[in-house]
């Protein structure tokens, strides 16, 4: 009888491990598809690959956050454009990306006043040449909590990189504050996902 308990625990905690593992636990989320490419989506030790964008000053703020303790505040002047993009942590590495694969670009985002935004990715090639802008649908911030925002992407040909970014859509006609947490820029599951329309960033202002 000894023996047998004996065997049983190790078999079942094996077995334990084994479902663990078939369920991938990389945090994605149903329905997502690679792993985040982005290395601090939580900015919970700080805001390294976050940069302002446009006139802009990011710093950590320790009193709020939709997923962990911390979260990064994004204070933003009266421009058009202006935001926070997100690098590798080292601040000078675009996000290795394939042409043609879709990729999947989200947050959490909250801000002191209910402006419009929109999220972008900036397509680059493997040599970091500007190819194109991906933009996302136009939000308008919530205010109070956080809400996720997010929308697929196609790569075009010959991109090799790129930086998702989170940028006023017009300018808001006020000095705002911006939150953001739980950033997530990751390869899309299967292909047939809507995706945004890749268009050049000079063009197409889309009437309120
Ligand atoms: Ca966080």
């Amino acid at each position: 009888m000894k023996a047998i308990v004996r065997l049983a625990a190790p078999v079942a905690a094996l077995a334990l491990l084994l479902a663990v593992t078939a369920c991938g636990g990389s945090g994605g989320g149903p329905g997502s598809g690679g792993d985040n490419l982005l290395e601090n989506p939580s900015a919970e030790e700080g805001i390294e690959g976050y940069l302002g964008h446009n006139n802009v000053s990011i710093r950590q703020d320790t009193t709020t956050a939709s997923q962990g303790k911390a979260s990064v505040n994004v204070s933003i002047s009266d421009a058009q454009g202006a935001g926070v993009q997100f690098w590798k942590a080292d601040g000078v590495t675009m996000t290795p990306v394939s042409g043609g694969q879709g990729y999947r670009f989200s947050l959490d985002v909250k801000g002191d006043v209910g402006k419009s935004m929109r999220l972008e990715v900036l397509w680059h090639s493997s040599g970091g040449a500007f190819l194109e802008t991906s933009l996302g649908p136009i939000f308008f911030l919530p205010v109070g909590s956080f809400s996720q925002e997010e929308f697929t992407a196609v790569a075009p040909d010959g991109a090799g990189l790129a930086v998702p970014q989170l940028v006023t859509d017009a300018a808001p006609g006020q000095a705002i504050t911006v939150w953001v947490d739980n950033v997530q820029f990751a390869q899309a599951s299967g292909s047939s996902s809507p995706a945004a329309t890749a268009s050049p960033a000079s063009t197409a202002s889309p009437t309120p």
